[in-house]
Order: structure tokens, then sequence, then C-alpha cells
């Protein structure tokens, strides 16, 4: 495991990673209508320059674009797999670039989705292993799992059990961060840290929530052990993003609760 503490994706051991690979998971229509704006990702890089975020995950063909302008301002996170809402079949999330060209591109890490639980797990965990030990020998780079147990078999992808089945995993097969839905409480999210040992955890920001949920359920991540945070649509679907910033940078970095930093 590569410690986090000094790396590029934290900050004094936290993270907030803000990420913004929707247009391929969700489609346009789905999460950018309401905040037509935010569809150019030069906004969302403009976001990411708000000193509470460690760094920002996109997808290749923005970070072809887009990063160069930022690389003095924004961490990069090469989220290096990705796959769209029109796939119907058992969840795979395809490698859509390498972890030489993220290099390359000047990647600080490299985030990969692992869907266990899928009838494609089996492929998915080679696939998250050539990216690992590539990730780790050559570059010395922090790999991010998204580790989203999901499938056909699978009825609720946020029971304590899963959350903390998919931390343990993703301490098992190599990562050095996992990313993982909020199970529903503090409790169950402190399973969740303690099952992956050493190895930092941080929440799923999910669908967009009403200011004081989503800011409780960050404090209740910290107060339960976690790193932080990956966060898009609470983030960048808000009239407001740099005001939630701001509140995040409180409760992640600075111990606030919800209530103290909405006074
Ligand atoms: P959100 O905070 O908006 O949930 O974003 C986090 C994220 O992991 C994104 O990187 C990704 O696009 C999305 O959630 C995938 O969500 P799902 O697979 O649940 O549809």
């Amino acid at each position: 495991m590569i410690p986090l503490t000094d790396s590029q994706v934290t900050r004094d051991g936290k993270a907030l990673i803000l990420a913004m690979d929707h247009g391929l998971e969700h489609g346009p229509s789905a999460d950018f209508s309401s905040v037509p704006d935010t569809l150019n990702p030069e906004k969302i890089f403009e976001t990411a320059t708000h000193d509470a975020v460690t760094c920002l995950a996109v997808q290749k063909g923005v970070a072809e674009t887009y990063y160069p302008s930022y690389d003095d301002d924004v961490n990069l996170l090469a989220k290096l797999n990705g796959t769209s809402n029109l796939w119907m079949g058992e969840p795979y999330s395809p490698k859509n670039w390498t972890v030489d060209y993220a290099a390359e591109l000047g990647a600080d890490a490299v985030g990969y989705t692992v869907y266990s639980g899928s009838n494609h797990e089996t492929k998915m965990y080679e696939d998250f292993r050539d990216v690992q030990e590539r990730a780790h020998r050559e570059y010395d780079m922090p790999v991010v799992m998204w580790s989203y147990p999901r499938g056909q078999g699978l009825k609720n992808d946020t029971k304590e059990s899963t959350i903390a089945y998919a931390t343990r995993i993703a301490l098992e097969i190599g990562a050095d961060m996992a990313k993982v839905k909020y199970p529903g409480s503090r409790e169950s999210m402190e399973w969740a840290v303690k099952s992956a040992a050493d190895m930092p955890v941080v929440m799923s920001g999910g669908s967009k929530t009403s200011d004081y949920d989503f800011l409780s359920s960050v404090e209740a991540v910290m107060d339960a052990g976690g790193a932080g945070l990956a966060v898009g649509r609470n983030v960048w679907q808000r009239d407001d993003p740099e005001a939630i910033l701001d509140a995040l940078e409180k409760v992640i970095f600075e111990d606030a609760t919800a209530d103290e930093t909405l006074e």
C-alpha cells in the first residue's frame, strides 16, 4: 500500500475528491440538465481550484483537453475505467485509458471502479491487478478504488455487511484508498473503516440532498474514522458550489459539525 499521508490525493491524510465522470456514467440529461453550465468541464476545473479540493477525478477525454491549463492548481486523479448507462448487461467497467497515458498527462493518482459480485467480477479483478501493479511499480502512484458491489445477486448495495466487504476487498486486492457508498449510519461506517485496517476509506457523495443531510453524513463518516469524501453531484449541482466546499472544508479538515458549519 502506498501511504497517502503526503500524497496529492490527500491533505493531512484526509481527502476531498471532486468527481466529474457523470457524463459518461449517467449521460448529460440525467445529471446536467439542472445545471447546464457544468456541461463545460472548464467550470468544474474552476470549482476544483477551491482549497478544500484535494484532487479532481475525470475521464481521459476531459483530462486531455482541460487539465493542461490547470496542472498548477488542480491535482489529477485519472479515472481509468468507466461505462455508460446504455450498457444493459451485468455490471462491467472497461479500461478507457492506461496508467502510462495517465502518467504522461501528469496524473497524481489513478481511480478504478470494481463491481464485486458482478458476473464479470473475475475479469474486473484481473483488470484491476494490471492497473494496480503498473501504477505502483512504475510510477509509485496511488490507486483509489471505487469499490461498488453490484450485480444480479445483490439486492442491497448499501447494507452494512456489503460496504464493509467492499472496503475489505479493496484492501486485499491492493487499493490505496477505497471509495464506498454511505452505509446509512456512523456505526456501519465505523465497521467499514475498521474492516479496511490501515487503508483509508472515503464516502461516495451520491445524489443531491439537503445541505444538512449531506453535511451530517460527511460528519458521521469523519467521526467513524473515514478519510473524507469523493463527491460530484452534491457539489456541482448546487447553485453555490463554493459555499458547500467551504462547509466541507470545515467538516473534513477542521473537525466542525454540520450544525456549526450551517450556523
Ligand atoms: P456522486 O458524488 O455524484 O455520486 O459521484 C461519485 C461517483 O462515483 C462518480 O464518480 C460516478 O459517476 C457516479 O458516482 C457513479 O454512480 P453510480 O454508479 O451509483 O450510478
